[in-house]
């Protein structure tokens, strides 16, 4: 089945690899779209044979980037109930399957950005961490509310998500001050919020998040300044729930240096996790569509969600 995976499926699993598709809702939209394609593509003759090549594109899916958790949610989704005895009963279970999650998916944002707003008032200043959508949906929610936002972003390094959200944020019509992350500490006591999205949430509430969001959450805990979660229920990684952790993406140091530069310098290391672990002790709220938790009860949350524990679908 893995020589049927689809040029498109190969296409989207290169392009969340290389961060062109990014953001763990962003990822877990086009996840679910490359395995409808899959389907709608293929020339498989059983729905058996169309199950194992789901599977096989479920796996490159997956094993693209693994911290985001929304990546295994959507593809376990998806392939769920792909049951059916004929092809057609196959493809179409899916089709219907990924254009409920999208759905689903696009709602549960505006309903958490509608959460996330009531915590913002008028005239209050936020700062910003990489950029994550959902955070932008409680900022434009509250936007429309009426209420006049102003945003320190920070940049972000290495990969500058800092700069899209500020683009972001002046669509909105947001004042936004863009200063570099070593700053943050500068600025904080102009802060009212500190607004951070997530890749995956543990079941003790700890939120994994773009490296540096735990630095940041400790800078806002020394100022008494509030920072708060803003993610969707597709981030809770149900394996925590089993005692597992989550894995930290490291990613290529040619992003942190230019290697013949690194060379000059002479024999160094360079390290470049993606992403790093806030304790739930650090974090006043995690925002969900289905209401704000403070982060040590969110497993329950997770227990309702997923039960006790989890299968993988794709594994064969
Ligand atoms: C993105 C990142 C975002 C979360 C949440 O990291 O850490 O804060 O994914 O985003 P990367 P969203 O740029 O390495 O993918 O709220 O859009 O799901």
């Amino acid at each position: 089945p893995e020589s049927r995976v689809t040029d498109e499926v190969r296409q989207t699993a290169d392009a969340i690899g290389t961060m062109e598709i990014r953001g763990a809702a962003t990822i877990a939209d086009a996840a679910a779209k490359a395995l409808r394609t899959q389907a709608e593509q293929s020339s498989a003759e059983t729905a058996d044979e169309l199950r194992a090549e789901l599977r096989a594109a479920a796996r490159v899916l997956h094993d693209t980037r693994p911290t985001a958790v929304s990546l295994p949610n959507a593809l376990r989704y998806v392939l769920f109930d792909a049951d059916g005895a004929t092809v057609e009963d196959v493809r179409a279970s899916v089709v219907t399957s990924v254009v409920e999650f999208c759905d689903r998916l696009e709602n549960a944002q505006t309903d958490l950005g509608r959460v996330g707003a009531n915590r913002l008032r008028d005239g209050d200043t936020i700062m910003t961490h990489c950029h994550s959508t959902d955070v932008l949906a409680c900022v434009e929610a509250a936007v429309e509310q009426g209420k006049d936002l102003t945003a320190i972003v920070k940049e972000t390094r290495p990969r500058l998500q800092g700069h899209i959200t500020a683009r972001e944020l002046v669509e909105m019509g947001v004042d936004v001050t863009l200063i570099v992350d070593s700053a943050a500490r500068r600025y904080m006591n102009d802060v009212d919020h500190v607004l951070v999205g997530a890749d995956s949430i543990a079941a003790d509430g700890s939120v994994i998040n773009k490296i540096g969001t735990s630095g940041l959450a400790v800078t806002a805990r020394d100022r008494g300044t509030p920072i708060v979660c803003a993610a969707q229920t597709i981030k809770l990684h149900p394996d925590t729930l089993t005692g597992h952790t989550v894995d930290i993406e490291m990613r290529e140091e040619s992003e942190v240096i230019d290697p013949d530069e690194a060379d000059e310098i002479g024999d160094i290391t360079v390290k470049n996790p993606a992403f790093d672990v806030t304790p739930p002790r650090y974090v006043d709220a995690i925002v969900t569509e289905r209401g704000q938790y403070p982060p040590e009860s969110i497993v329950t949350l997770m227990r309702d969600l997923f039960g006790e524990g989890t299968t993988e679908p794709w594994v064969v």
